[in-house]
C-alpha cells in the first residue's frame, strides 16, 4: 500500500485552506482578502452549476422566454452578473465594482464598503454558451489607493498594481486559477464535495510553446508584425518546427491551454479594430498578470501590457501573451517595424 499517496489523497488542500495558509505568512493580515475570495468562489460555483444546467434549461424554457412556472428565464450572462455583484457587495470588502455587463461602475454603499475594487467579466466567451463550449469568469483585484472616498481613478490603475487576479473555467471540469502575486495555482471543483481542491500547484508556463492561438479570419486586416509572426508559425524559415493552431474563441479556455501547454495567444489590432477587441481591465490585465506570474510575458504591440494605464473602464487593447520566448519574438517584430 502506498501510504504517501494515500496521505496525499486524503489531505485535501481546499482553496480556503490554501489562502488561509498564505494569509498566515502576513501577521498584519486581518483576513479581508480571504473573505473577499470566498465570495468570488461562491459566485463561480453558482455560475458553474447554472452553466451545467444550461442545456437542460432549454427543455423548460429558453433564455428570454417564460418557463413552466411562469418565471422569466434570465440569460446566463445577465444572471451571472447579478450573482457576482450581490456576492461581492455582501462580502463587505469591496468599494468599486466594474463588470463587463454594466456600462457604469458600481459604487458600493458606505455601510457595506471595504478596501478592494474588483473588475470582472462574469461570463466571458458568451458566443460559446449555446453550444456547450468552455466559457469562464475573469477577475482582477485592486486595493483602493488611499483611505479617502472611492473614485473611478481607483480602478483606472495600471495592471501591475493589481494585488490578485484569476479566472474560473467552466469546461469539462470547473477550474479556478488564482495568483495573489506569489505564483499561480490551479484548483479543480470536486462536485461531490462542492470544494475547489488544489490540483495544479505553482503553474509555470513552458518557456517556448508549439501552439499559436488567433482568429485567422481577421488576417486580411492585420498589421505587418502580426502577419509576419503568424506566417512564421506556419512557414518557419529558420529551421524551427511549425506551430499548431488552436483557437476556441473563448478567452479563458484559450489562455488556460496556453498557460498549461505553452505557446502564444494573440488578439491583435486590425484595420477594423485599431484597439483590438479584448477589454483592458477585466480581460487583458488579469490574464497578463497570471502569465507574468507563471513566467510568461504579455505585450500590447507597444509595451508591457501591465504598464498600460487605462483611461476608461471598458477600454480595449491588442494583446499577445504566453510563453516567454514566443512573446519575445513578436516583440522583436514590432521593434523592427518601429525602426523603419
Ligand atoms: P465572446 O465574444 O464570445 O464573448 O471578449 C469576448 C470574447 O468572446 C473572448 O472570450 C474571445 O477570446 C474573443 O471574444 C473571441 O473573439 P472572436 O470571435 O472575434 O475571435
Amino acid at each position: 500500500m502506498d501510504h504517501a499517496a494515500d496521505a496525499h489523497r486524503t489531505d485535501l488542500m481546499t482553496i480556503t485552506r490554501f489562502v488561509l495558509n498564505e494569509q498566515s505568512k502576513y501577521p498584519e493580515s486581518r483576513g479581508d482578502f480571504t473573505i473577499l475570495l470566498s465570495h468570488i468562489v461562491l459566485g463561480c460555483k453558482f455560475v458553474c452549476s447554472a452553466v451545467n444546467k444550461a442545456g437542460l434549461a432549454k427543455l423548460i424554457g429558453l433564455a428570454g422566454e417564460t418557463n413552466v412556472q411562469g418565471e422569466e428565464q434570465k440569460k446566463l450572462d445577465v444572471l451571472s452578473n447579478e450573482v457576482f455583484i450581490k456576492a461581492l457587495v455582501s462580502s463587505g470588502r469591496t468599494c468599486i465594482l466594474v463588470s463587463e455587463e454594466d456600462e457604469e461602475a458600481t459604487f458600493v454603499e458606505p455601510s457595506k464598503r471595504g478596501k478592494y475594487c474588483v473588475v470582472f467579466d462574469p461570463l466571458d466567451g458568451s458566443s460559446n454558451i449555446d453550444c456547450g463550449v468552455s466559457i469562464g469568469t475573469i477577475f482582477g483585484i485592486y486595493m483602493i489607493k488611499d483611505g479617502g472616498e472611492p473614485a473611478l481613478e481607483d480602478v483606472l490603475q495600471p495592471g501591475k498594481n493589481m494585488i490578485a487576479a484569476g479566472y474560473c473555467m467552466y469546461g469539462s471540469s470547473c477550474t479556478f486559477v488564482l495568483s495573489a502575486g506569489r505564483g499561480v495555482n490551479g484548483f479543480t471543483l470536486d462536485p461531490s464535495l462542492g470544494e475547489f481542491i488544489l490540483t495544479h500547484p505553482d503553474i509555470k508556463i513552458p518557456k517556448k510553446g508549439k501552439i499559436y492561438s488567433v482568429n485567422e479570419g481577421n488576417a486580411k486586416n492585420w498589421d505587418g508584425p502580426t502577419a509576419k509572426y503568424v506566417e512564421k508559425c506556419k512557414f518557419p524559415k529558420d529551421g524551427s518546427s511549425v506551430k499548431s493552431l488552436r483557437y476556441i474563441g473563448s478567452m479563458v479556455a484559450d489562455v488556460h491551454r496556453t498557460l498549461l501547454y505553452g505557446g502564444i495567444f494573440l488578439y491583435p489590432a486590425d484595420k477594423k479594430s485599431p484597439n483590438g477587441k479584448l477589454r483592458v481591465l477585466y480581460e487583458v490585465f488579469p490574464m497578463s498578470y497570471l502569465m507574468e506570474q507563471a513566467g510568461g510575458q504579455a505585450f500590447t504591440g507597444k509595451q508591457r501590457a501591465l504598464d498600460l494605464v487605462p483611461e476608461k473602464i471598458h477600454e480595449r487593447s491588442p494583446i499577445f501573451l504566453g510563453s516567454y520566448d514566443d512573446v519575445e519574438e513578436i516583440k522583436a517584430l514590432y521593434a523592427a517595424e518601429e525602426q523603419k
